[in-house]
C-alpha cells in the first residue's frame, strides 16, 4: 500500500488550520488524534439517516442502527483477531474498561493476595486497583523501571508468585513512549497462575493487537487515540474471565429478566453494557478502525519511526535539553526538559506560535516522581505529522528558550 503524506494530511480538515495566527502544528496525538472527514462525516451520516435507540425497537430505523452497532462490533473483533464477537465489551474508553475488571475482580480477591501494576503505568491503571486493594485487602506491587524508561523484567520475575492474582501492565508507556515486553510478560504471569490485563491505549494508534497471539486476558483501549470519537472504547477479555466477573453496572439492556426477587443477568456482550450506550461513537469506532487499515499500519509506523528518529535529533541539538525515555523500543514520543525552564513555560510559548504539545505530568505522577521531575514537555507523533512540522517545533522551542533564559 503506498502512502502519500499529503492525501493523508488532507483527510484532516483540522490540519489546515491556523492557532493563534500560525498554521496548526498538532504533537499532542498521546491526548487524542485528529479525526478524518470519513470519521467527521459517518457521525453526521449517522444522525441524519438511522439514529435510533439499539437492541430494543422492532421499528426499521433501530435494527439499521443496532446492525450497524453490531457490524462494528465485529470490525473491531477483526481488527484484534478476538476469537468471539461477545469478548468485545462497548465502554466508554480505556478507564471505564479497566475499572469495569477492576470492580469485577472485587468479588474474586481476599486479604493476602497480590495485584501487579508496573512503574510505568498512566493513573487510569494504578488509581482502580489501589481501589480495589483498599476493597479486597489485597497488596498492591509495582515492577520498577530503570533510568531509560524500561520495566526490569528481572525484578518482574520475582515479585510474581502463587500470591500474584493479576497484573496489570501499559503495552506502551503514554509519558515516555516505551513498548513494553508484554508477550514475555503475559506468559510470566500465566505461568505464576495469574490473570493479565494490558492497557493499550497509546498502542492501538501505532499497531494492531493480536488478543490471541498475546494470549492477554483482558486488553482495554481508547477510540479517540486511533481516529475515533471521544468517549468510545473497547475491553476485549477472554470469554472465561468474562463469564467469571459480576455485572459492572445494573440497568436497561444487561438483563434476562428482571422481578423485585430476583434479576438475572444477560449474556454476553450484554451482561457489561448497561443503558443506551454511545452508539453513534461505537458505529464510528469501526469507521475509524477501516480508516487506519486504509492507509495501513506498516505505513503508520514507518511514518512515525522516521518522525521519532528525525525529531529526537533535532532535539538534541538544543543545549540543556534533556530527553526522558530512551528505551530500546519506543514509540514516537518526546518527553523533556531544558534546564532551568518549567515546562508549562515552554509550553505556554510555543502554543502561542500555533503548536499543541503537552505539558506536565501526563497523569503519570509516579514516573515524575522517579526522574524527580514536575513535568515534561511530550511531543507525541501521528503518521500524518511531518519532519516541516517537527523543524517549525524546534525552532520554536529555540525560541522560547532564549525568551526564559
Ligand atoms: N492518556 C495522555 O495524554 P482515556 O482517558 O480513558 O481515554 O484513557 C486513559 C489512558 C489510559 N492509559 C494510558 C496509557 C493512557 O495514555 C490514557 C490516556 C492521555 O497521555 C490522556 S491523560
Amino acid at each position: 500500500m503506498s502512502f502519500n503524506i499529503n492525501d493523508t494530511r488532507a483527510d484532516f480538515p483540522i490540519l489546515s488550520q491556523k492557532v493563534n495566527g500560525k498554521p496548526l502544528v498538532y504533537f499532542d496525538n498521546g491526548a487524542t488524534s485528529q479525526k478524518p472527514q470519513v470519521v467527521i462525516d459517518a457521525i453526521s451520516n449517522y444522525y441524519q439517516e438511522i439514529n435510533a435507540n439499539i437492541h430494543r425497537g422492532v421499528h426499521t430505523l433501530s435494527q439499521l442502527a443496532t446492525d450497524a452497532y453490531e457490524e462494528s462490533r465485529k470490525k473491531i473483533q477483526t481488527h484484534i483477531n478476538a476469537e468471539f464477537d461477545h469478548e468485545v465489551i462497548f465502554t466508554s474508553g480505556t478507564t471505564q474498561s479497566i475499572n469495569l475488571v477492576t470492580n469485577g475482580f472485587a468479588s474474586l480477591l481476599q486479604e493476602g493476595d497480590e495485584v501487579m501494576v508496573s512503574a510505568l503505568e498512566h493513573h487510569s491503571n494504578i488509581v482502580p486497583w489501589q481501589m480495589l486493594c483498599e476493597r479486597t485487602g489485597a497488596t498492591l506491587k509495582v515492577i520498577p523501571m530503570n533510568e531509560k524508561g524500561e520495566l526490569i523484567m528481572a525484578d518482574y520475575d520475582k515479585l510474581l508468585s502463587d500470591k500474584t492474582r493479576i497484573v496489570a501492565v501499559n503495552h506502551i508507556s503514554n509519558a515516555l513512549g516505551t513498548v513494553n515486553p508484554i508477550k514475555y510478560m503475559i506468559d510470566k504471569a500465566h505461568e505464576a497462575g495469574a490473570a493479565i490485563l494490558i492497557d493499550g491505549a497509546q498502542a492501538v494508534p501505532h499497531l494492531k493487537p493480536d488478543v490471541q497471539a498475546l494470549d492477554c486476558d483482558f486488553y482495554a483501549f481508547s477510540g479517540h487515540k486511533m481516529c475515533g470519537p471521544t468517549g468510545t472504547g473497547i475491553l476485549y477479555g477472554k470469554e472465561d474471565w468474562l463469564n467469571k466477573l459480576p455485572p459492572y453496572q445494573g440497568g436497561g439492556e444487561m438483563i434476562k429478566e428482571v422481578t423485585f426477587e430476583k434479576t438475572t443477568y444477560a449474556d454476553l456482550p450484554h451482561k457489561f453494557e448497561a443503558g443506551t450506550p454511545h452508539i453513534a461513537g461505537g458505529i464510528v469506532l469501526g469507521t475509524a478502525i477501516d480508516y487506519m487499515n486504509s492507509v495501513g499500519f506498516d505505513n503508520i509506523q514507518q511514518q512515525e519511526n522516521e518522525l521519532l528518529a528525525y525529531g529526537t535529533a533535532r532535539l538534541l541539538e538544543i543545549e540543556g535539553l534533556k530527553i526522558y525515555g530512551t528505551a530500546k523500543e519506543k514509540t514516537s514520543v518526546i518527553s523533556f526538559n531544558i534546564e532551568g525552564i518549567h515546562p508549562y513555560d515552554i509550553g505556554t510559548i510555543i502554543d502561542k506560535l500555533g503548536i499543541a504539545v503537552r505539558t506536565g505530568h501526563h497523569c503519570a505522577q509516579p514516573i515524575m516522581n522517579f526522574f524527580k521531575i514536575p513535568g515534561t514537555i511530550r511531543a507525541s507523533f501521528s503518521f500524518y505529522n511531518t519532519k516541516e512540522e517537527i523543524d517549525i517545533f524546534v525552532e520554536a522551542v529555540k525560541k522560547a528558550q532564549q525568551m526564559l533564559s
